[in-house]
């Protein structure tokens, strides 16, 4: 299996080239949607044993990249981790532009990626700088209060970005690297909570992200996250969905105008540029940009007599 690597803003995306499996088999195309789903039910041996230890980490999302059933775009695109598939990924469609600049398959200009949660744009700046134009980001639940054994109660609001987030203003630990264990143990609280109160998004969509907002470290900036992803990984990039999904609940707040820039630090100090436009729906269409760079060029091999070889599923929690 040939993939090539990459880090947005810190956070690692490993794009399959070559060797991924096929989710097509039948009389009829199946939607992105559809595959996704077909990779979660029928491929989690293949999404665990491309990222996980041995070969990689639970930090990594997968982009498996699949042909776009809308002939305008580039490419299709399903985002997984080790846990199943995303709805969207924002450093990972970053890092995917600039490894397909890296492989001269793209150059400079406006390309469409086709995701299981809708199309999105992509500006190539230059070799290493994209913007991604993301899918209608919206809020859906306002000030939910949840119960949480210990610290009590905790306030947030539940808000699409691409993929479903919790959002508290509150974080148990002010964002710095060093309580890094302290906040992932406290979202994993949380989202088990969400999960106990049967707390979801809209037409019970999970909740599998979870993010602690705050103020900037750095003048200039304008916010911090820390955000927990599905599994047990948390976000070394500022989150492109995650931050989707603060800035639709800033500009429902009226916190927020259309076309301003919204500086979002990570919890390792990467940045992104965030602004939106009004959506057509109520919500907001944000334009997230970022850098990337590629970090290699491998190819993955699968020994039928390592015991490992499906990964160290261990480290699934
Ligand atoms: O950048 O949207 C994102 C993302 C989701 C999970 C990890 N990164």
């Amino acid at each position: 299996m040939r993939v090539i690597d990459s880090h947005t803003a810190g956070e690692p995306t490993r794009t399959i080239i070559e060797g991924g499996p096929s989710l097509q088999d039948g009389p009829r195309p199946l939607s992105l949607k559809e595959q996704a789903a077909r990779l979660e039910r029928d491929h989690m041996d293949f999404c665990q044993s491309v990222l996980l230890e041995p070969r990689g980490h639970d930090a990594i999302v997968g982009a498996l990249l699949v042909p776009p059933s809308d002939p305008d775009c580039v490419t299709g695109v399903i985002y997984f981790n080790p846990t199943g598939a995303l709805g969207m990924c924002g450093h990972a469609t970053i890092g995917l532009a600039v490894t397909l600049a890296h492989m001269g398959r793209i150059a400079p200009g406006i390309h469409k990626f086709e995701t299981p949660v809708g199309i999105v744009s992509v500006k190539l700046h230059s070799p290493n700088k994209a913007s991604v134009v993301n899918v209608e980001s919206y809020r859906h639940l306002k000030d939910v209060t949840l119960n949480i054994d210990g610290p009590g109660p905790v306030m947030g609001d539940v808000a699409w970005g691409g993929n479903w987030f919790f959002l508290t203003k509150n974080a148990p630990s002010s964002l710095d690297f060093a309580n890094i264990a302290d906040l992932t143990q406290a979202a994993t609280k949380i989202r088990k909570a969400l999960t106990a109160q049967k707390i979801t998004g809209k037409d019970g969509g999970e909740i599998d992200h979870i993010e602690f907002t705050g103020p900037a470290h750095v003048d200039g900036n304008d916010g911090r996250n820390f955000v927990l992803c599905p599994g047990g990984a948390y976000d070394r990039s500022p989150c492109g969905t995650g931050t989707s999904a603060k800035v639709a609940c800033l500009a429902e707040d009226g916190l927020l105008a259309p076309q301003t820039i919204w500086r979002q630090e990570s919890i390792i100090d990467s940045l992104y540029e965030v602004s939106y436009q009004p959506g057509e729906h109520g919500g907001i269409i944000p334009t997230i940009t970022g850098e990337a760079y590629v970090t290699a060029q491998t190819e993955l091999l699968f020994d039928p007599k390592d015991p490992y070889a499906k990964g160290i599923t261990a480290q699934i929690p």
